[in-house]
């Protein structure tokens, strides 16, 4: 792929060095303990307990602060301005609808794995390894996706990775991690991943086959040292290599190219556990008995939905692909798929279908499972949620549909119950009493240009 730069390889290679790499290093360790150093005296010389929290007060602010610029991006991009990607404020028209860089010749991509600062090494991670997959866990599990006041952490289990790394056609060189520096003779620690996963995508009538990319990660201790750039450069080359030249992923970072911006709901199923652990509040003027007698719901769901099964595979492909193909922009699925990604798995996946009498499979719903870890909170340490996925509603309205979702959830000890506002889930939203999330989660399709979309006209989630 053109446009990589090599002096900006070598810069954001510095950049890691000159930042002190190795993860018990000196110079970032170094910089906090200096600041740290000052803010004691700092709060030495205050002079009563008000001026104390003041002053802590301002400290959480600022670091809020940084974290939603940090989030909503600022308006130069150092890496993502060498990417073939649209500009933030470009408008495209609904005309365009192609490629940004159209060189499709693995030949002129770089052989070789761009260069890493001394010590450190790609690798593969292995999921099917126990000990690698565990590696892998407990690098997301401290230092992934958390909300911006610090409170949640997603908690991919070790099942659900295993599950959404290992679709059809996977490649074991597409889960793509950092090692640092070996010790001791001892293997260096992961300290940074991203993945790739293959899928077949739909924009606007044109159909490609193109990657998932996921769980970029880097260590805490790593951060602000563009090793993220070198991360997705690398990522890009393995998957050029194949002659794949787009990738669709999501963000809550706001970056150049964005397609469709979209915002997560809730619908809370365990009132009191939410507010207790500071997810949600109690709506003004209300007691905790109104707010749980508000939210209650039925004890069984009001339809015959039963859950999927092996032989139901080719219908719920079938009538899967005739919605997502309406959508005007949608993963499209092959059967084989299907069987992987959408048969339930125990804490992982859960799908349901309704069949008429005739045999004809009507319906489709189905939720994902993913816990997050509660930071601040001395009485729970899990928050049991669920993820709305794909459904699709034939004998009943959508409303009964996401209404048998939540009582299916909330049948499993779910917390809440949660969704994106793509597809036709927004127009439930209000009557079923979900409640608006804070954070967006951005799309974006790498090396396409074409009009921005509405949340509803999105069919596809990522995991
Ligand atoms: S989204 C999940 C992202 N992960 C997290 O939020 C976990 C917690 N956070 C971290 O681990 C780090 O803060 C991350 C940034 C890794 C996010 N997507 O290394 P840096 C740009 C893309 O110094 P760090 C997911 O997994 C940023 O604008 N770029 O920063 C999908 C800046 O570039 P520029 C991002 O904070 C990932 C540069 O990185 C993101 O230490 C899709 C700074 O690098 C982000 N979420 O680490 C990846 N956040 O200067 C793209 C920041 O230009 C795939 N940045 O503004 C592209 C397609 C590739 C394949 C193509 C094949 C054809």
């Amino acid at each position: 792929m053109s446009g990589f730069a090599t002096e900006k390889v070598t810069e954001d290679i510095a950049k890691l060095k000159v930042g002190g790499s190795a993860p018990d290093s000196s110079s970032s360790t170094g910089a906090a303990a200096a600041s740290a150093t000052a803010a004691m005296s700092q709060v030495a010389s205050m002079k009563n307990v008000n001026e104390v929290k003041q002053y802590i007060m301002q400290q959480q602010i600022a670091a809020l602060q940084k974290k939603i610029k940090k989030k909503e991006g600022s308006e130069t991009h150092k890496f993502w301005d060498t990417q073939p990607m649209a500009k933030k404020d470009a408008v495209i028209s609904e005309l365009v609808n192609e490629a940004i860089d159209k060189n499709t010749d693995p030949e002129q991509v770089r052989q070789t794995p761009y260069s890493m600062p001394a010590g450190f090494e790609w690798c593969e991670i292995d999921v099917h390894d126990e000990g690698e997959l565990q590696e892998f866990y407990a690098l997301l599990a401290a230092n992934y996706v958390e909300d911006d006041g610090g409170e949640f952490r997603f908690d991919y289990s070790k099942e659900f990775l295993m599950w959404a790394l290992t679709v059809p056609n996977y490649r074991k060189d597409w889960h793509v991690g950092v090692r640092s520096p070996a010790k001791d003779g001892k293997p260096g620690k992961l300290m940074a991943s991203i993945t790739a996963v293959p899928a077949l995508l739909q924009v606007h009538g044109v159909q490609m086959s193109v990657v998932e990319i996921n769980f970029l990660c880097v260590h805490k201790k790593l951060r602000d040292k563009r090793l993220s750039p070198m991360l997705i450069r690398e990522i890009t080359r393995r998957v050029n290599l194949t002659g794949r030249w787009q990738a669709v992923y999501t963000a809550g970072a706001l970056l150049p190219g964005c397609k469709a911006r979209c915002r997560y709901w809730h619908r809370t199923l365990q009132p009191e556990k939410l507010i207790e652990v500071k997810f949600s509040f109690l709506p003004m003027g209300k007691t905790m008995p109104q707010h749980v007698a508000d939210l209650d719901l039925p004890k069984k769901p009001l339809h015959a939905f039963r859950s999927m099964l092996e032989s139901d595979v080719s219908q719920v492909t079938a009538l899967l692909n005739t919605y997502l193909r309406t959508l005007k922009m949608s993963q499209i699925f092959e059967e084989h798929e299907v069987s992987h990604v959408l048969l339930p798995r125990e804490n992982v996946m859960n799908s349901y279908v309704v069949q008429g009498d005739d045999g004809v499979i009507t319906d489709f719903a189905s939720f994902y499972n993913l816990k997050s870890s509660i930071l601040k909170s001395t009485k729970y340490s899990e928050l049991l949620a669920v993820y709305s996925y794909y459904n699709v509603a034939g004998s009943m309205s959508y409303e009964e549909l996401v209404t048998d979702l939540l009582i299916l959830a909330k049948n499993q000890g779910v917390d809440v119950f949660n969704a994106l506002d793509l597809m036709e889930n927004q127009s439930v939203f209000g009557n079923l009493k979900f409640g608006r999330g804070d954070g967006a989660l951005q799309y974006y399709v790498y090396n396409w240009n074409c009009a921005q979309l509405t949340p509803q006209e999105v069919g596809l989630v990522l995991v």
